[in-house]
């Protein structure tokens, strides 16, 4: 599958139990990822990796609790406890994720003002991480995304890859999602929308 690369999205001890933005499941996903990187010759692996003020922590906001939305300069921001502190235990890679060919660890999400749940884009929608460079220059014309969360950065990564002209296939049964006030359903359906394909480690793994 050499014009496929596969994208493993935030797979970090936060947000597994135990992590300061656990997703329900979220280490489930890692024996699942070891089993599929095999298969891809270009493995992306992405990290949150916030400042420790970062504006996406309620902690920054006075009189705002986690998991309420604010409006900021760029849109609307779910305020999230602090997570992914650049450098600290909770922003590393799952200890038992096993992919020692992927070539590219993306860390995103360190501009203190603005958030970066995408691979691609900040939440700015502006500003690139410089991965669509890094793919088409491979010769990558489609990406497999999975990893942590589906509803925020797996969607939002898997979104981008549209906007930017790949094509995008999410392995639902290799992510696990954070579904805060039917954001799940809500990232499926607009993934839908924007031409997202949805497939199974069955569809992809050989039997
Ligand atoms: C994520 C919330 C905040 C994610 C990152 O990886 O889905 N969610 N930062
Ligand atoms: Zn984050």
């Amino acid at each position: 599958m050499t014009t496929v690369a596969l994208l493993v999205v935030d797979v970090q001890q936060d947000f597994c139990p135990g992590g300061a933005l656990a997703v329900p499941g979220g280490h489930e996903v890692v024996p699942l990822i070891n089993a599929l990187a095999p298969h891809y010759r270009d493995v992306v692996l992405t990290q949150d990796w916030h400042p420790a003020d970062h504006a996406s922590f309620a902690s920054q906001h006075d009189g705002h609790a986690p998991f309420q939305t604010k409006a900021m300069h760029y849109g609307d921001q779910v305020l999230w406890p602090d997570h992914c502190v650049a450098g600290g235990d909770g922003a590393a890679l799952h200890p038992d994720l096993d992919v020692p060919h992927a070539q590219l660890i993306l860390r995103k999400g360190g501009h203190r003002d603005v958030d970066s749940y995408s691979a691609f884009l900040e939440a700015d929608r502006v500003t690139r991480t410089g991965l669509d460079g890094w793919l088409t220059s491979r010769g990558i014309k489609h990406v497999h995304i999975c990893g942590l969360a589906t509803d925020f950065c797996v969607a939002w990564t898997a979104l981008d890859a549209r906007r930017f002209g790949f094509e995008a296939t999410v392995i639902e049964d290799a992510c696990r999602a954070i579904d805060l006030d039917g954001s799940l359903a809500a990232a499926w359906k607009a993934m839908a929308a924007a031409g997202v394909r949805r497939a199974t480690l069955a569809d992809i793994l050989p039997p």
